[in-house]
């Protein structure tokens, strides 16, 4: 007999951290309308607005881990974190195959200015509202306006390569960037470890930047490894913007932070990192028919879909660095599109959103899980930690605030084990 989804899900864990998230789910038709409205209340920026945020996003979460397609209301009726508001919103999608209220949103004039301008590097809700009271509502308006308010040197460049960096950075990319910083790192000392974190460790094909982390198994060497690494890359002409912030981390900073203040909110951490813009050969530019990346009209609509990247991302695999793409027989060169070519006919880069980030080695699987994600996974855990544990998890370690010690760990296994939680691989935690 064909079981409901309510029978088969009543046994939700409650946090998404206990739950297995994979990136390809079958209720798209519903976490899109959610993750849009979702979107227009962290627009909003206060914190109401921040709880409502949040809801959207829990309730999102739970419709992805679902073992099948949503057909009914009354499917629903138990899950947790599902309000009356989402309810509705369900209903509505069900009877009419679409969110009347999600499709609102989309089509108004400051969602969509939103959209447009927090997708410029640098800019946040805040100074984008500015910019709409302003009148200013497409790029175009705040490339030509002479005395845009908050523009800064980050932000005037993010306007100068907006076309390159909101064209998605693909794995392929990613890999060949890891690959030429590998190559610089083991002129240095062959010991220094990378990875590529982010979306693509959770199986994501493209995303918005590669963030990379980077260690030595010597505790101490990680330092003075990126001044090093930025100044070789710079030589080569690689660097266009960035950057540099010191590790602000001290012991003292995790028994220090308010437990119940800011840090479920903020993804921000005390290491030593680089955040910037770097060239990337458009050769290295390559996606797979299989992602249904063949078709001009797929990467126009890869273009727009700045909200959810993670659409075409059909593929699975975790550690870049177990991957080798000489034997990846799906890969091939992307067919021109005119898109692609947006006034960087001249030159043979593209403008690509890094983050390199540098970690001691035994904060390193802390960093791991922290800089994998996705964010909403990481704030689970960390509030999963809090209530059940009463422990205190950062990207840079687990402090039990009753026994008042940090507990270390020497794997992403560890860290889960540490928490008394089930291991979840990266391709899980794409809540
Ligand atoms: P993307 O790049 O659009 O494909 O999506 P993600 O999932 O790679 O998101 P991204 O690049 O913003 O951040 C990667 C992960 O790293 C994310 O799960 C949260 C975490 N993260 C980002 N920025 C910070 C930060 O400043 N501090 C800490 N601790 N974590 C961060
Ligand atoms: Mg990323």
């Amino acid at each position: 007999a064909k079981t409901t989804v309510n029978e088969r899900t009543e046994n939700i864990p409650i946090y998404e951290c206990q739950r297995e998230t994979p990136l390809q789910h079958h209720n798209e038709h519903i976490t899109h309308a959610l993750e849009i409205l979702a979107k227009e209340a962290d627009f909003r920026n206060d914190d109401i607005n921040y709880s409502r945020a949040l809801a959207f996003r829990r309730a999102a979460c739970v419709f992805k881990c679902l073992p099948s397609r949503v057909e009914g209301v009354q499917e629903i009726q138990s899950l947790h974190n599902i309000g009356s508001h989402v309810k509705r919103i369900v209903e509505d999608i069900l009877d009419n195959g679409y969110s009347s209220e999600a499709e609102k949103t989309e089509n108004n004039d400051w969602f969509k200015t939103m959209m447009t301008f927090t997708g410029v590097f640098g800019v946040g809700p805040a100074i984008a509202d500015k910019w709409y009271r302003l009148g200013l509502r497409t790029i175009e308006d705040l490339k030509i306006e002479q005395t845009l308010p908050n523009k800064d040197e980050r932000i005037s460049t993010g306007l100068t390569f907006h076309d390159d960096l909101t064209l998605p950075v693909l794995r392929s990319e990613a890999e060949a960037l890891a690959d030429l910083i590998r190559c610089e790192l083991d002129t240095i000392d062959p010991q220094y470890q990378l990875v590529v974190t982010g979306g693509f460790r959770r199986g994501k094909d493209c995303g918005h930047d590669v963030d990379i982390l980077l260690t030595h198994p010597v505790e101490g060497k990680e330092k003075g490894i990126l001044e090093d690494l930025l100044h070789r890359l710079d030589r080569q002409g690689r660097l266009i913007y960035g950057k540099r912030e010191q590790s602000t981390w001290n012991d003292g900073v995790l028994q220090g932070e308010n437990i119940k203040g800011q840090y479920l909110k903020s993804t921000l951490d005390h290491f030593e990192k680089w955040i910037g813009i770097m060239k990337l050969d458009k050769k290295c530019r390559q996606c797979c028919l299989n992602y249904g990346l063949n078709s001009n009209e797929k990467q126009q609509e890869l273009l727009h879909s700045s909200l959810d990247m993670k659409k075409v991302s059909h593929l699975r695999p975790d550690t870049m660095s177990h991957m080798d793409p000489k034997n990846n027989s799906t890969k091939r060169k992307c067919p021109s599109s005119s898109s692609e070519d947006r006034g960087t006919n001249d030159r043979t880069w593209y403008a690509r959103r890094v983050d390199l980030i540098v970690t001691p080695t035994s904060q390193f699987y802390y960093a791991l899980v922290g800089w994998t994600g996705s964010k909403h996974f990481n704030r689970s855990l960390r509030l999963y930690a809090q209530k059940e544990l009463h422990m205190k998890l950062t990207s840079h370690a687990l402090y039990d605030t009753t026994k008042k010690h940090l507990i270390p760990a020497n794997s992403e296994q560890e860290v889960f084990k540490n928490l008394h939680l089930r291991y979840l691989e990266p391709v899980e935690r794409n809540c």
